[in-house]
């Protein structure tokens, strides 16, 4: 693997003496390496990541949306005066510009500078850091609030089209291609009781009631970076699915990871609960840079969009798991079962609390 990585970055034209190398493993879809180069005294980061084809199958499309939404953000940070390496991706490009590599075999690779002293968590216990999170994705939809939505590529069509999930999910259960629907019956059927209730943010984007805006589609917690020492948010970071969108998909996606009291596999679900101080805080965040240009409507629907989140992805987990785990990665055998499982307990306990989850909304829509 060395080898083929000191490869890639020679195409992307890193200069500096070759130091180390680790592969970070919280994905679940492309394959990421942190990678250490030495000029002088200076060590300079690098995240190197081969795309996943099989779900990204129109990447260049990808990478032209991430090239085109970072050069806007920039443009804007340049204009306040911020610091431009702390606050946005910088993607490097190879010899002839474009901002990914072909290896011969077809691989896909890409690479963009680390932050520095940045950190990620992927559940933080402290309230402060999660506020912070909802504070990074809001300002992530306010830096795009005037880009124009119709440029962007659909990277993966009906990517939240929740009616769409269940369409394939009903295939799933149907074909049963490797046996494993017999016993988990009642998941199964706890998935349809909220069929309607998850459905409901995207049959109000088609009524009209909804705007579709620029989003960045997969809101996890770790998705943000951190300065290592005051834990203020810096960059957002996985802009793969960045396309038109629901905020409510945005804000509900980030209480899914966020909101959860345990991990994302759970397999205690004693232990699964919307974690109300949480919620709170992410909510407090994000509201802060977004309430002054949502709709009335858009405000209403973040905590209907937490719940769709939570169902929609459990929905993903369990297909996956009835198709024999081709579209996750996963590190043991029915990881997908017990993701599906905890989100189901998650959805459910947001549902309990719902009154609760508006009436925060609310609080700090004033
Ligand atoms: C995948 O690989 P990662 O962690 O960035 C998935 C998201 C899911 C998420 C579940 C392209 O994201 O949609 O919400 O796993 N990405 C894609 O944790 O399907
Ligand atoms: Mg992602």
């Amino acid at each position: 693997m060395k080898n083929k990585i000191l490869e890639i970055c020679k195409a992307f034209q890193i200069s500096g003496t070759f130091y180390k190398m680790e592969e970070i493993h919280s994905g679940h879809i492309n394959s990421t390496f942190r990678v250490y180069f030495t000029v002088g005294e200076n060590l300079n980061e690098y995240i190197v990541q081969k795309v996943n084809t099989n779900v990204f199958v129109r990447p260049v499309e990808m990478m032209e949306n991430i090239s085109s939404v970072t050069e806007f953000i920039r443009e804007k940070l340049e204009r306040e005066g911020a610091d431009v390496r702390r606050f946005v991706m910088q993607y490097l490009s190879v010899a002839d510009g474009r901002y990914y590599h072909v290896r011969e075999n077809g691989e896909f690779w890409r690479c963009c500078r680390f932050i520095e002293n940045s950190v990620s968590f992927l559940n933080p216990e402290n309230t402060k850091v999660v506020e912070e999170s909802g504070v990074a994705f809001g300002a992530f939809q306010k830096y795009l609030y005037d880009y124009p939505v119709d440029k962007l590529h659909i990277v993966i069509p009906h990517f939240h089209n929740t009616i769409m999930r269940y369409g394939a999910f009903r295939e799933a259960i149907k074909a049963d291609l490797v046996g494993r629907k017999s016993g988990i019956e009642d998941v199964i059927a706890g998935y349809f009781s909220l069929e309607e209730v998850a459905t409901e943010p995207y049959k109000m984007q088609r009524r009209g009631e909804l705007p579709l805006r620029v989003t960045h589609n997969d809101t996890k917690i770790s998705n943000v970076l951190f300065d290592l020492e005051t834990y203020e948010h810096l960059s957002v970071i996985d802009l793969d699915t960045v396309m038109p969108g629901l905020v409510a998909f945005d804000f509900g996606d980030a209480i899914r990871i966020a909101g959860n009291t345990g991990e994302e596999d759970e397999r205690d679900l004693a232990r699964v609960a919307l974690d109300m101080e949480k919620y709170e805080a992410f909510t407090r965040g994000f509201l802060k840079e977004v309430r002054g240009f949502l709709t009335e409507n858009e405000k209403k629907s973040l905590p209907l969009g937490a719940v769709a989140m939570t169902v929609e992805c459990g929905v993903r987990f369990l297909t996956d798991y009835l198709n024999g785990d081709t579209y996750f990665k996963t590190h043991y055998s029915d990881q997908n079962l017990v993701r599906a499982k905890c989100h189901l307990a998650l959805a459910k306990d947001m549902l309990r609390r719902f009154e609760e989850m508006q009436e925060i909304v609310e609080k700090y829509c004033q």
